[in-house]
């Protein structure tokens, strides 16, 4: 609808539909053989969370298998799993990151 109608027409708003970029979590999968401190490290380095946050994401992980740890337009999503899959390639740890639409 828009707002076009003449001194008798009903009164309409224009609200043009917004177009947002769809989202996407990227998660950290839990593991037996990752260290605890490497995940926080990863947490720190690549989703520039303080230590606190990282540790209570990583603890979450822990117990609960997997945790969203943030998200973000498809290009930024897809950068980070790939840098944190790399990272725990390089340093011989198992660690999963992937990430699905929110
Ligand atoms: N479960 C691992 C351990 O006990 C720690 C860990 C946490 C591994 C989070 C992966 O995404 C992960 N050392």
């Amino acid at each position: 609808k828009d707002d076009s109608e003449g001194a008798t027409g009903v009164a309409t708003k224009t609200r043009p539909k917004t177009q947002r970029p769809p989202m996407y979590k990227v998660m950290l999968l839990n593991d037996d053989y990752t260290p605890m401190e490497f995940v926080v490290h990863i947490l720190e380095r690549f989703f520039g969370l303080n230590h606190a946050q990282s540790f209570e994401i990583m603890l979450m992980v822990h117990k609960k298998g997997l945790a969203v740890v943030g998200v973000f337009s498809f290009e930024v999503a897809e950068t980070k799993v790939a840098q944190v899959m790399d990272f725990a390639r390089r340093h011989q740890h198992p660690l999963q990151c992937t990430m699905e639409k929110d």
